[in-house]
């Protein structure tokens, strides 16, 4: 089954959105395999972002993210990967489609509330950067037959 990396950012935590953020991809369907809530060391968040390495708004990103706690979850489905960022939005909220969460709870490109793994390899890197094999929970869920066809 794909699965996708999830990150509610420190924004998002602070602003108590980390029960609708789940809610929505626990609506969409999607199937949660692994969370937990955890302070972004330098090392870990110059991991994750290591792509933006050099751009403009690096340091700032580093800052924002290791600036307070984040939930971190896997979250998995069929089309896993395309399903989340759906969820989430584009990257600036102002270009997001409304229903989106960056549309519905964000303004700003660097206070838009969430990560998700943009690419099938990308989400296994991404959850093998951030959770041990051990932390991934491999479950069945009753209403599976219901959602996946
Ligand atoms: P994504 O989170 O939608 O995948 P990326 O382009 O990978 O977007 O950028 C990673 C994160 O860096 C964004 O979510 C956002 O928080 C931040 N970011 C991207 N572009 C800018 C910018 O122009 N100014 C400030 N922050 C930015
Ligand atoms: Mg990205």
């Amino acid at each position: 089954m794909e699965q996708t990396l999830v990150l509610i950012k420190p924004d998002g935590v602070q602003r108590g959105l980390i029960g609708e953020v789940i809610s929505r991809l626990e609506r969409r369907g999607l199937r949660i395999v692994a969370a937990k809530f955890l302070a972004v060391d330098q090392k870990l968040a110059e991991t994750h972002y290591a792509i933006h390495e050099g751009k403009p708004f690096y340091e700032g990103l580093i800052r924002y993210i290791t600036s307070a706690p984040v939930m971190a979850m896997v979250w998995e489905g069929p089309n896993a990967v395309q399903a989340v960022r759906q969820t989430m939005g584009s990257t600036r909220p102002t270009e997001a489609q409304p229903g989106s969460i960056r549309h519905d709870f964000a303004l700003e490109v660097g206070r838009n509330l969430t990560h998700a793994s943009d690419s099938v390899e990308n989400g296994v890197e991404e959850v093998n950067l951030w959770f041990n094999t051990e932390e991934l929970v491999n479950w069945a869920r009753s209403i599976d037959p219901w959602v996946f066809e």
